[in-house]
Parts: C-alpha cells; structure tokens; sequence
C-alpha cells in the first residue's frame, strides 16, 4: 500500500491529520513492519525455570517470586499506545495488554525511601526508571500485542511497556524488578544515552542531562 500516493502529489491529508501532534521532535511515522532492535541474542523462553522477581528494597524486606504461570493469572488491562524509539522511527496507536506495572507495584510495595527502579532481563539487560514513571497508569508488563502473544523477538513471554518514555526504557523479556534507594544507571544509561528519556523533551544522550537528570556519568 502505497500511503503517500504518488511522487511528486504532495501530502498524504489523511495521515497528517491522524499523526499531528503525535510525532515527538526529530521522530519519523513508521508505517511498515514493526522493527526489531536489540542487543545480543534472542533468549529461549523456558517456562520451567521462569520466573519475576520483586527484589531489592521492599516494603516488608522479601523478595517476591512469581512463577510463569502465577505471573500469567494477575489481571491484565489493554493499552493503545504510542510506541517512541531513540533511533528516531514512531509506530503509532499499538495495542498491548499485559499486567499493569501499578499491579505488580500494590503486589510487592517498595519501601518508604524508594525513589527508582532498575528493570531486569534476560542476559542482564538492565534500564532505570523513576518510580514515578512506573506508576503511570498506561505502563504494563506485556504479554500481548495487537491481540497477538508476543514473539520471540519481540520479548516473549513477558516485555515493558512505558509509552511516555523512549523504548529502551522497556525491557523486552523483562524477569523482574529491583527497588534502589539510590538511582543507578541501566545498560544503555552507562553508553551514553539519557537517564530519564522522555521523547517529548527530545532527551536522547547523557551529555543532553541537566543536574539532577542522573547520577554523575
Ligand atoms: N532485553 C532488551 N530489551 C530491549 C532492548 C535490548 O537491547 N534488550 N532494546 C530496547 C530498544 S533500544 C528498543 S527501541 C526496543 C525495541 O523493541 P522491538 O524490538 O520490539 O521493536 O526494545 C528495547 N528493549
Ligand atoms: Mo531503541
């Protein structure tokens, strides 16, 4: 399908219309296929051995577990969201549902003094996030897209979802949470990209980060 119409016949009304005010500053409309971008291998899901974990500073100093198919039976939402990638492409109004990230959160409560968050993947992949950012409403821990189970590339069984921020701050085959009491940087958060992320403010690389953005690089 051919969406821009003809060269040389001008703009697409239609698309315009759907995507205006949508498009953070310096991204681009995917329109084909939904990229797959990752570092390092493609891990094989093993259900026997799978679990999510809630680690670091609890509440009441636990860690929580929950096995695959315990994990698979919290009650799940549906989310329409914006998908912001940092290598510039948008894939707009894709649908997830999955286990609200405020779910597992009332689950398993952080202590008092807890202000961020690392998320934990397979292989190590790790990203940090504000509290804050976990708690908004639309953020879910994926297990379906576009009423599809995830596949493999895209982070079966289990990925985060966080529509606010650029995409790296969703791991994809996520195993669990750790609550800091202190911020610590993630895997891409070490090589350069910002600590925050937010794709409207166009915060991209550390060295965009304003006091307070991040712990000292
Ligand atoms: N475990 C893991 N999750 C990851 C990444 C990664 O390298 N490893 N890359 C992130 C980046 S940079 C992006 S843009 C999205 C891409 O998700 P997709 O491949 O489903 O489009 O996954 C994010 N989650
Ligand atoms: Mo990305």
């Amino acid at each position: 399908m051919d969406r821009m119409g003809q060269p040389g016949s001008g703009v697409d009304i239609e698309a315009e219309e759907q995507t205006a005010g949508r498009l953070p500053p310096g991204q681009r409309m995917q329109r084909g296929e939904w990229p797959v971008l990752h570092y390092g291998p493609v891990p094989r899901f093993k259900p026997d051995s799978w679990d999510f974990r809630v680690t670091g500073a609890t509440a009441d100093g636990e860690e929580a577990v929950w096995f695959h198919d315990e994990f698979s039976a919290l009650p799940a939402i549906d989310v329409v969201a914006d998908f912001h990638c940092v290598t510039k492409f948008t894939m707009l109004d894709a649908a997830w549902r999955g286990v609200a990230a405020r779910t597992v959160l009332d689950l398993a409560p952080p202590a008092p003094d807890v202000a961020h968050v690392t998320v934990w993947a397979e292989y190590g992949y790790s990203t940090n996030l504000r509290l804050e950012d976990l708690l908004h409403e639309n953020v879910v821990f994926a297990t379906h897209h576009n009423g599809e189970p995830l596949t493999p590339d895209h982070g079966f069984p289990l990925r985060l979802i966080v529509p606010h921020l650029y995409a790296w701050k969703g791991p994809k085959w996520v195993r669990g949470i750790e609550y800091l009491t202190e911020d610590r940087r993630g895997f891409w958060e070490e090589r350069g990209y910002h600590n925050i992320g937010d794709p409207w403010r166009e915060q991209r690389y550390s060295y965009q980060e304003d006091p307070g953005d991040g712990p000292p690089l």
